[in-house]
C-alpha cells in the first residue's frame, strides 16, 4: 500500500478496468495492482509477473512501544532484546505460529460455517493455496518477529483422499517451497506432527486402531513426517493422540491398543534416529476430546507410559495449557510434573474457559497463569522447544487485524508473565519459604530419610520415643498469595 501512495503522489494515471483491478502506468510500464476483498495487495505486470505480493498490506511490523502506548498494533511488554535473568526475552520465549489455527482455521464450528477468509486469494484445496499460505505465514511471522512455526502434514498440503502417494508428492513440493522461501530469513520449524485424527481411516485411532492396515497407514504418515522434520531442521516431533483412546470399554482391548501405540512410537524413534533426527519426540497429553478417554491423559500418565516402554530418553512432554485444565489440573501443575521428571520439552500456549468443558484454544491473556507458567519454566532452566500458540481467534474475530491482535495478546501476556516470574524469583520470599518449610530434612532423622540410610523400624522407634510430634508449621497459603500480588 505504500507503493501505491507513492505512485499516486507523483501523479501517475490510474485507470479502472474492472472493480478491483486497476492499471497504473509508470514510465510506460504497465503495472496491475489487485486488491482482493481480504486486502491482499499484488503488484504485477499484465503478463502476470508478480513484483510484489502483500497479504497484510495494512499492517506494518509490530514494534515494542511500552505499556503507556495505546496503539493496538504494538507490543506493550514484549521487548525482544530486553534482558531478563541473563537472557533476552526472545531467547526465553521462543514463540511459534501454529499453521492450523492461524493459516487454516476459518472459525467453522459444529453449528456454522467459517467466518474468516483464509483463502489468501487462491482456491482452497489447491497447491496454489498451499503456497499462498506459506507466503502469508512468512509475512505474518516477520511482521510479528516470530521465528518458529509448527504444523501437521495436512495443514501444509491438501490430502489426496484416494492415494497417499499423491499426498506425499505434494509434501515434497511444499517442503521444497518452504525451504526456498525461508532461506535467508531467521524462520525455522519448531516442531511438526502428523494429523492422524481427521481422515475417516483413523476413526478408531491410528497406533491404537483395531485395523492393522490402518496402523500401517499411520506408520507411512509418520515416516514421511519424520523425513520432513529432518528436511526442515525441526527441533521436535509431536505425537498428540487425538483418537488414541476409546468411546466404550465394551469394544476395546486397552492392553493391545497401548502396546501397539508403544510399538509405533518405538518404530518412529528408531527410524527418526536412523535418518538423523536429533531433536526431541514429544507427547502432548490430553485427557479427552475428541475421545471420551485418551490414553495420554496427563503428564504423569504419559511419563509412566514412556518409562514402561523404555522411551523416556527420547521423549519429552509438550504441555498445552487448555489440556491441563481439561484434565482437572492447572497449567503450572503439568509443567511441574514434567520438569521434576526431566521431561519438560515444549509448550502449546493457549488458555481454556473454565465454564466450558472443551479445548477452546483461546489466546493466553491471563497474566497470573502465564506468570506461574514462566516461574516453572525459568526454574526448570528453560524449554528445549518453545511456546507454540495453539490458539485461535474467536469465530466473530474474523479479520486480518484480529489475527495480529491474537498474537500480540499472547506474546504480551507471556512477556509480562516472564517479567513477573523473574521478579518472584529475584524477590526470593517464595523460594525461601519453601526451602524453610522442608528444613526438617536437613539434619538428624530427616537427613537420614533423604539419604535412605534409615529403616522403617528406626523411624518407628524414633516416633515411639517422642510419643507425639509437634504440628508441622503453617502452610501460609494466603500470605504467599499476597506476596505474588505484591509483586504484581
Ligand atoms: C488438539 C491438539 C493439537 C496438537 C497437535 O487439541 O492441541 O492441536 O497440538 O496435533
Ligand atoms: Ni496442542
Ligand atoms: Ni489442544
Amino acid at each position: 500500500n505504500t507503493g501505491i501512495a507513492i505512485l499516486t503522489s507523483i501523479n501517475n494515471k490510474i485507470t479502472d478496468i474492472w472493480p478491483n483491478i486497476s492499471v497504473i502506468i509508470i514510465n510506460k510500464w504497465k503495472v496491475v495492482y489487485k486488491l482482493y476483498s481480504n486486502n491482499i495487495l499484488i503488484i504485477a505486470n499484465l503478463k502476470g509477473d508478480v513484483f510484489m505480493k502483500e497479504f497484510f498490506p495494512n499492517i506494518s511490523p509490530i514494534k515494542f512501544e511500552g505499556s503507556e502506548s495505546k496503539n493496538p498494533l504494538s507490543f506493550k511488554y514484549y521487548d525482544a532484546k530486553r534482558v531478563i535473568m541473563g537472557k533476552t526475552m526472545e531467547e526465553h520465549l521462543s514463540f511459534a505460529m501454529a499453521w492450523w489455527h492461524n493459516l487454516c482455521a476459518s472459525g467453522a464450528d459444529m453449528f456454522g460455517q467459517g467466518t474468516a477468509d483464509k483463502g489468501f486469494g487462491e482456491n482452497q484445496g489447491t497447491m496454489e493455496h498451499a503456497k499462498a499460505k506459506v507466503d502469508a505465514g512468512i509475512e505474518f511471522m516477520q511482521k510479528l518477529g516470530i521465528k518458529y512455526y509448527c504444523f501437521h502434514d495436512t495443514d501444509i498440503v491438501p490430502e489426496d483422499q484416494e492415494d497417499i502417494n499423491v499426498t506425499n508428492a505434494r509434501l515434497d513440493e511444499i517442503t521444497d517451497y518452504i525451504l526456498e522461501k525461508t532461506k535467508g530469513t531467521d524462520i525455522k520449524c519448531l516442531w511438526t506432527t502428523c494429523n492422524m485424527f481427521s481422515n475417516p481411516r483413523f476413526m478408531n485411532g491410528a497406533g491404537s486402531s483395531n485395523s492393522a492396515d490402518v496402523f500401517c497407514f499411520a506408520a507411512a504418515q509418520a515416516k514421511k513426517g519424520l523425513e520432513n522434520a529432518v528436511k526442515l531442521g525441526a527441533k521436535g516431533f509431536v505425537f498428540w493422540g487425538g483418537r488414541e483412546g476409546y468411546e466404550t470399554l465394551l469394544n476395546t482391548d486397552m492392553k493391545l491398543e497401548e502396546e501397539n501405540i508403544a510399538t509405533l512410537f518405538t518404530m518412529c524413534r528408531d527410524y527418526g534416529r536412523s535418518i538423523g533426527f536429533k531433536g526431541d519426540f514429544y507427547i502432548e497429553p490430553k485427557p479427552k476430546e475428541p475421545m471420551k478417554h485418551q490414553y495420554d491423559f496427563d503428564a504423569a500418565t504419559a511419563i509412566g507410559f514412556l518409562r514402561k516402554y523404555g522411551l523416556d530418553k527420547d521423549f519429552k512432554m509438550n504441555i498445552e495449557a487448555n489440556h491441563a485444565t481439561l484434565a482437572g489440573h492447572t497449567f503450572q501443575h503439568e509443567l511441574r510434573v514434567s520438569a521434576i521428571n526431566g521431561m519438560l520439552g515444549s509448550v502449546d500456549a493457549n488458555q481454556g474457559d473454565t465454564l466450558l468443558g472443551w479445548d477452546t484454544d483461546q489466546f493466553p491473556t491471563n497474566v497470573y497463569d502465564t506468570t506461574l507458567a514462566m516461574y516453572e519454566i525459568l526454574k526448570a532452566g528453560g524449554l528445549s522447544g518453545g511456546l507454540n500458540f495453539d490458539s485461535k481467534n474467536r469465530r466473530p474475530s474474523n479479520t486480518a487485524e484480529d489475527m495480529f491482535y491474537g498474537f500480540i495478546a499472547g506474546m504480551d501476556t507471556f512477556a509480562l508473565g516472564l517479567i513477573k516470574a523473574a521478579q518472584i524469583i529475584e524477590d526470593g520470599r517464595i523460594d525461601e519459604f519453601v526451602k524453610e518449610r522442608y528444613s526438617s530434612y536437613n539434619s538428624g532423622i530427616g537427613e537420614k530419610i533423604r539419604n535412605r540410610s534409615v529403616t522403617l523400624v528406626e523411624c518407628a522407634e524414633y516416633a515411639l520415643k517422642m510419643k507425639k510430634p509437634e504440628l508441622p508449621e503453617s502452610g501460609r497459603q494466603e500470605y504467599l498469595e499476597t506476596v505474588v500480588n505484591n509483586i504484581f
